[in-house]
Formats: C-alpha cells, sequence, structure tokens
C-alpha cells in the first residue's frame, strides 16, 4: 500500500511539477490520464496535489479539487482552457505608465477574467519614478472609478512596497504584467535576497526581454506566497459566455438598465445608455475599447491576436 502525500504545485516544467510536500520540494511527474481531460496543462501552479513519493521519479496522482482559477483560451489555434495559476487569493495587474507603455487593453482583459472568478483584484502602477504625474493621474481616475486600488511603486527606490507587502501578508498572490514591467524587480524589492533574474529593455522594440517564460510560486520571509507569471500578450478569459461580457466590465451596470434594449451588448443597438455615457467621458473610452475587442473576438470565435511571449 503506497501512502499519498498532499503538496503544493510551485512550479510546472513541460514533464514535470515541483511540488512543496512536507517541508521539501520534490519534482513529480503527472500521471497520463490526467492530460486525458479538456484542459491543455491539467495540472498548474497553485494546485494542490497528491504524490506518490515511492516511484522513481516520484508519480503527481490527482489533482485536488480547485478554489478558482485564472484560465484564458490557450492560443488562436487552441481554443482548450490553459490554466495559468490555481487557488489564489488576489490579482496585482503589474504595468508600468512609461517604459513600456500602458496598455488599457491589457489591463482591461485581465481585470475581466478576475472578475468572472470573482478574484480581488488591484493595479500596481510600477516605475513612478519614469511616469509623467499627468498620465499616472488619467489611469489612476479611470481605474479608481471601477472601483480598483491603484498602488504606485517604485522597484529601485522602494516607494509603495511597505503598502504592497501588508496587501500581500497572510495570501496567495499572482503578479501579472507585461515583460518588463518590473515584476521580478519588485519581488527582489519585497524581498532582497530572492535574487530573481532581472531583464534588460531591449530598446529595438522598446519592450522587456523575456526572463521569466513559466509561472512560478515565491514563497516570501513576510509571510505571503506570490505567482510570478510569465509576460501574456493577449488573454482571452475562458469559458466566459458572450453575453456575461459586459458584466464583466462592472462600471457599465449603473448605465445599462436604461439601454433600450434589456440584452443590449452596447456596440450597435440605438438608445444605449453605456455609449451615450462613454459619449459624456463618464465611461473610459479606451475600457469601452477593451470591451468591444473583445466582445467582437468572441464573436468571431475565431479570436486572432499576437502569440504569446514566452514558451509557458
Ligand atoms: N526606473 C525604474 N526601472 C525599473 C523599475 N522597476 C523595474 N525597472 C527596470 O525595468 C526592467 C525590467 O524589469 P523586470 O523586473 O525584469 O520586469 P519583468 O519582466 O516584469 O519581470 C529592468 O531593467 C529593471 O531594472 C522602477 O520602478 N523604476
Ligand atoms: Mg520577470
Ligand atoms: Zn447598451
Amino acid at each position: 500500500m503506497t501512502t499519498l502525500r498532499t503538496g503544493l504545485v510551485i512550479r510546472t516544467d513541460a514533464k514535470v511539477c515541483h511540488v512543496e510536500v512536507e517541508g521539501r520540494v520534490v519534482q513529480a511527474a503527472p500521471r497520463g490520464i490526467l492530460f486525458d481531460g479538456e484542459q491543455k496543462n491539467p495540472v498548474a501552479v497553485g494546485d494542490q496535489v497528491e504524490v506518490d513519493l515511492e516511484t522513481q521519479p516520484a508519480s503527481l496522482e490527482r489533482v485536488l479539487p480547485r478554489r478558482n482559477t485564472l484560465s484564458r483560451i490557450a492560443s488562436s489555434h487552441d481554443p482548450r482552457e490553459q490554466v495559468l495559476a490555481a487557488n489564489i487569493d488576489q490579482l496585482f495587474v503589474v504595468a508600468s505608465v512609461a517604459n513600456p507603455k500602458f496598455s488599457s487593453n491589457r489591463t482591461d482583459r485581465i481585470i475581466a477574467a478576475c472578475t468572472w472568478q470573482h478574484i480581488p483584484v488591484a493595479l500596481v502602477l510600477n516605475k513612478i519614478d519614469l511616469a509623467d504625474p499627468e498620465d499616472t493621474d488619467a489611469i489612476r481616475a479611470t481605474y479608481a472609478g471601477i472601483p480598483i486600488d491603484v498602488i504606485e511603486t517604485c522597484a529601485v527606490d522602494g516607494r509603495g512596497l511597505d503598502e504592497l507587502r501588508r496587501r500581500m501578508e497572510g495570501l496567495t498572490s499572482v503578479f501579472y504584467g507585461s515583460s518588463g514591467a518590473g515584476k521580478s524587480t519588485l519581488l527582489n524589492g519585497l524581498q532582497p535576497g530572492l535574487k530573481l533574474k532581472v531583464g534588460k529593455i531591449s530598446r529595438y522594440w522598446d519592450q522587456g526581454k523575456h526572463t521569466t517564460s513559466y509561472s512560478q510560486i515565491h514563497s516570501m520571509d513576510f509571510g505571503a506566497r506570490v505567482i510570478d507569471t510569465p509576460g501574456i500578450r493577449v488573454f482571452r478569459p475562458f469559458g466566459v459566455p458572450q453575453e456575461n461580457l459586459r458584466d464583466l466590465f462592472t462600471e457599465f451596470a449603473r448605465y445599462q438598465a436604461r439601454c433600450r434594449f434589456s440584452a443590449c451588448s452596447h456596440d450597435h443597438e440605438p438608445e444605449c445608455a453605456v455609449f451615450d455615457a462613454v459619449e459624456r467621458g463618464e465611461i473610459s473610452s479606451a475600457r469601452y475599447a477593451s470591451y468591444v475587442e473583445m466582445l467582437d473576438e468572441m464573436r468571431a470565435q475565431r479570436p486572432d491576436g499576437e502569440e504569446d511571449e514566452g514558451e509557458e
């Protein structure tokens, strides 16, 4: 009789998972049968799993039920669910105002995914030292109005890190953002000694060089776990029915009862109260543009877009 032990998946590679079990990290190979399901990756970072340590290598036998998942459509050629992380308490969208330039589209996609899964989300505006204060204020105003908390940080001088630590204590958080936004530098700043590799900004693309190609959980001495995710160019939330997308842009809610059609999709119908609010400047036009792009993508059911930055 073998005894199965329960552990936490802290990293997944192509063939093997790194599992924290009874205070140490073992490499375990998922059983073949786990790959028979609908998901592209049956095991994700953050999963609680059962492992058999008596086989060589250790065998990952079972994934325990998940509390939530951060899932996207794998790619434009693969409609399956790709789970980026499981069992998470909150997500921080890490972005910079400039270098690289802030992208509302990228931000709004991940916010929609978190809203769908009821995962609390906050926006970290890093590299505040490089930002034009007017641009920062505009972004803050847009997201504060949703409402989403905005935390300004500078990973190189330490500004905002105490607040971030306070918010992370006792929880498992995901850091999500473009490559080059400063996620690794922030994590190193939050816990000196972590020594994560930091990428140089490539001038040619004006974008960070890719240095993190898989998700990984780091345990912080101040009592927090954080999942560092690779840069993903296009996040298409998995499993969201088209008619539910509008509810993931929560600032539409107070207007949409006044649309002429109760099932208004807010993009072509007459007498649309949401569209009117965009025209009056009460709803951010950048947020509205993100919504329309995601809606078009769902309607086409053949999502276009660029590929990932990382190979995962
Ligand atoms: N000026 C400035 N540079 C930063 C800041 N945070 C990170 N960087 C730089 O931005 C580049 C990319 O950082 P990195 O942590 O690798 O980004 P990641 O891809 O999100 O992990 C590196 O050259 C960092 O030194 C910041 O707050 N201010
Ligand atoms: Mg990184
Ligand atoms: Zn409408």
